[in-house]
């Protein structure tokens, strides 16, 4: 009876508490175009180094490297780069602006902009979206005013869900992109089964789908999975890693011992795990992972981001893509290409010192939008003042 073995619970131990210092050490590297670009027709078993490894284009010293490097042009990565930097800026407003109470709830994108603006710009404008509360760069490249989400997120009178949704619970019919829902992961098993019925109507249109990687430990995930293999379905599947899920740690989730991109090939769903930091990775994979969901192949595509404290993976087939960004650094603050673009030449400038002044997050299509301001609390200036229709900008600078 001396040597009767007994079970032991393991409980998934996280690398570091509030207040450490964060170490990232554990996460899997590779570097930059160390990864082969097989044929996308690849079986999906035979995915499983794509899924474990990391495809990553841009090197540490910002060059495209490697068989991955999508060779766009420049005119392409302008528009990437603007649309990235678009994102930033709305979230750098809306953030002080609901930590002044004038919005309750917010979700914010902060570098994850890649993964939803490269992915965005792969697909086509018939394709549906169905995305997170982190996706904003979606709306961002298919071209929805701000002020629409703005008015969404102050839950005002031109709020686009009548105030029947939480705050950051996007949606637009004309653009192709779902609505959000508050229950994590419901968006994938819609996914897949819009992707169904495209393929049921014999269109040439994929589905697209984000969540993150706590959200992957949902059930509607596991579901999403099994009908995409078992029908094909035309859909990229996304689970984007930002290791954190409210409070909780990718372990949680399921990715202490193997990456979510290797959930993949284990559904026969073909898996690839790429930097969701490095925009021509993301492109490119999500490019060939479109013709991949067409050609009725099944791939399944993950991205992991780490940055601070986000990294971020997606899955995607031919349906399911996951990726995972997977670098330290913020690329949009490093690019040689930020001089291009400033808030002045984006948003209407701001007092430049006060920072949360409500005004500052005015736009050009506010005052000729016919917005009822009387029913937002965004308009006074950093001074309490109340300010009126017409007035220019932050009063700070008249
Ligand atoms: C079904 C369900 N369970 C729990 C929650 C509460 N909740 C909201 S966000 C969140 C964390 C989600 O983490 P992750 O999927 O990694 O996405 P991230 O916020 O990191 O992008 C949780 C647990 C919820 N909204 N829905
Ligand atoms: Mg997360």
């Amino acid at each position: 009876m001396a040597n009767r073995l007994r079970t032991r619970l393991h409980v998934p131990h996280p690398p570091a508490r509030p207040g450490d210092r964060t170490d990232f050490s554990y996460l899997k590297l590779q570097p930059a175009g160390a990864q082969p670009r097989p044929d996308v027709k690849l079986p999906a078993q035979a995915t499983l180094p794509l899924a474990s490894g990391l495809v990553r284009v841009l090197d540490d010293e910002h060059r495209a490297v490697g068989a991955w490097d999508p060779h766009v042009e420049p005119e392409v990565l302008q528009a990437g780069l603007r649309h990235m930097l678009l994102t930033r800026i709305f979230d750098e407003r809306m953030q002080p602006t609901q930590r002044q109470g004038r919005i309750s709830l917010y979700m914010r994108p902060y570098r994850e902009e890649a993964v939803s603006v490269a992915q965005a710009m792969a697909l086509r404008p018939g394709d549906m979206l169905f995305p997170s509360y982190r996706n904003q760069g979606l709306y961002m490249v298919r071209g929805r005013p701000l002020v629409d989400l703005m008015c969404q997120l102050l839950s005002n009178t031109r709020d686009m869900c009548k105030g029947r949704q939480l705050p950051v619970m996007y949606h637009w019919r004309q653009g192709k992109i779902f609505s959000i829902s508050g229950n994590l992961a419901t968006q994938f098993p819609q996914a897949v089964g819009w992707a169904m019925a495209a393929a049921i109507k014999g269109e040439d249109h994929v589905a697209a789908t984000w969540i993150g990687e706590g959200s992957s430990a949902e059930g509607d995930f596991h579901a999403g999975m099994v009908f995409a293999e078992v029908y094909q379905a035309p859909v990229l599947l996304n689970i984007v890693n930002n290791q954190w899920a409210i409070s909780t740690f990718q372990g949680f989730a399921g990715g202490e011992r193997s990456t979510f991109a290797a959930r993949g090939p284990g559904y026969g769903v073909a898996g690839i795990r790429v930097d969701g930091n490095d925009v021509l990775a993301v492109y490119q994979a999500s490019s060939e992972a479109r013709k991949r969901a067409l050609a009725g192949a099944v791939s399944y595509h993950e991205r992991n981001k780490y940055s601070t404290k986000n990294t971020r993976c997606q899955y995607f087939f031919s349906i399911a893509t996951l990726f995972t960004n997977a670098c330290r650094r913020d690329r949009i603050r490093r690019s040689r290409f930020r001089t291009l673009w400033t808030f002045r030449a984006i948003l209407r400038p701001s007092c430049g010192k006060h920072t949360e002044c409500a005004t500052c997050c005015r736009t050009e299509e506010r005052d000729d939008a016919g917005i009822d301001y009387r029913r937002s609390r965004v308009y006074r200036d950093c001074a309490g003042e109340p300010v009126g229709r017409g007035r220019p900008s932050c009063a700070c600078i008249g």
